[in-house]
């Protein structure tokens, strides 16, 4: 059954987010907001919160400036890093333009490598990341938060203080109570919504800087979906599907359509667009900002670090909370890191789980849709 209410309507609102922004952006510009803009699920946001500066994504999606950014770049290199340097090359990225300090974390080396082209100009903070999350990795990110909110207080002449900070994480946590409470529905079988219309909003709602507000909408669509829900207004039983791997925004999400409109839904985003973001919280009972925000952001599962047990931990939790019938595996083109840690993956769903698994290798063109729905139709037949 389709949804036949508002709901589609608050969907397509959070999609239209990230255009809608472009302009808010300018608007706090107008006002002397400092813009920091980021690329990464490892960075400190609550930072550049405490001194009230706007945060914006600049990670780019599309590839309509990838030929721009081939002109420095290799073309054997992952689609996200070509496309967010190509928009800024070209200008064509309002949150770039406006943005005063843009911060990149030492994660794969073609993002790392890229900042350093981007620093030709624009000013470019960079964290340094460690691979690793031992004690000397916690206590060394705890160095770099340090670091960065020096950087932040010279780049804009204020001063940040930890109650300023402290009071960023709890806004910060709110939103993430939120967000994991939207996607949580999505444990529900049949399930409320479409996986894309989810997204819409996990990715829209990072484009909102009014932070406190966007908790507070978020329960309130929250309310709404348990409400048609509890009236048989939800979708038909279908093979359940969870997402890992690169971040799946965007050209990406052709892999979600593909699996949507032959007839699976996507339940799970264990990815940076979805519960790598928000799975786990700061602490806040934590006296140490620095160490509390270090632990939390440094235990993030991202393929960068080596060995990366968190994201197995995290994985297989969801795999017992959302009970899919298949992972489906985004891979962008060239990212190394999580096509090499791919083998681990379907050994870990296939062995522990016995649940089939499948990578799909790809770049934001359209070239390949047709042999992505050849590959996830079979897929789900086969559910
Ligand atoms: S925490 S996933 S946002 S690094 S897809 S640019 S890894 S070659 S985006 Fe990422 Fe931070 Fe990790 Fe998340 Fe490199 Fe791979 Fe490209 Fe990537």
């Amino acid at each position: 059954m389709e949804l036949r209410t508002e709901l589609p309507v608050i969907f397509e609102q959070f999609a239209e987010q990230r255009k809608n922004s472009f302009l808010h952006v300018k608007e706090l510009k107008d006002k002397g907001i400092p813009v920091v803009g980021v690329f990464c699920t490892y960075f400190p946001q609550e930072i550049a919160m405490a001194m009230g500066a706007c945060v914006v994504g600049l990670c780019s999606t599309s590839d309509e400036t990838i030929k721009d950014a081939e002109r420095d770049l290799p073309s054997n290199l992952c689609p996200l890093i070509k496309s967010s340097y190509g928009f800024a090359l070209t200008d064509k990225c309002p949150f770039f333009y406006f943005s005063d300090l843009i911060v990149g974390e030492t994660t794969c080396d073609g993002k790392k490598k890229m900042y350093e082209f981007l620093g030709e100009f624009k000013p470019v903070h960079i964290m340094e990341l460690p691979n690793r999350q031992s004690e000397d990795g916690y206590q060394m990110y705890r160095n770099e938060m340090i670091r960065f909110r020096e950087a932040l207080e010279s780049h804009f002449g204020v001063t940040i203080t930890e109650d300023q900070i402290r009071k960023a994480i709890h806004v910060r946590n709110e939103e993430r109570k939120a967000l994991k409470s939207l996607y949580e529905l999505m444990r529900l079988d049949p399930v409320p919504m479409k996986g894309e219309q989810l997204y819409s909003v996990l990715f829209g709602s990072t484009f909102r800087f009014d932070k406190e507000q966007v908790a507070k909408d978020i329960y309130a669509l929250i309310e709404k979906v348990k409400a048609e829900y509890s009236e048989g207004k939800h979708l038909e039983k279908m093979p359940r599907i969870l997402i890992t791997g690169s971040p799946s925004s965007g050209g990406a999400m052709k892999v979600v359509r593909a699996i949507e409109e032959n007839g699976g839904v996507v339940v799970a985003y264990e990815n940076c667009g979805g519960s790598k973001s928000c799975d786990e919280l700061v602490d806040e009972s934590d006296p140490d900002v620095y160490g509390a925000l270090a632990r939390r952001y440094l235990n993030i599962g991202c393929s960068c670090m080596t060995p990366n047990p968190n994201r197995f931990d995290l994985l297989g939790r969801m795999i017992e909370e959302y009970k899919p019938d298949a992972v489906v595996e985004i891979v962008l083109q060239a990212c190394h890191t999580y096509s090499v840690e791919s083998l681990k993956v379907k050994r870990f769903v296939q062995d522990n789980y016995n649940l089939p698994y499948l990578k799909v290798e790809t770049d934001y063109s359209t070239s390949d849709i047709g042999q992505i729905n050849t590959r996830v139709s079979a897929l789900i037949e086969m559910l």
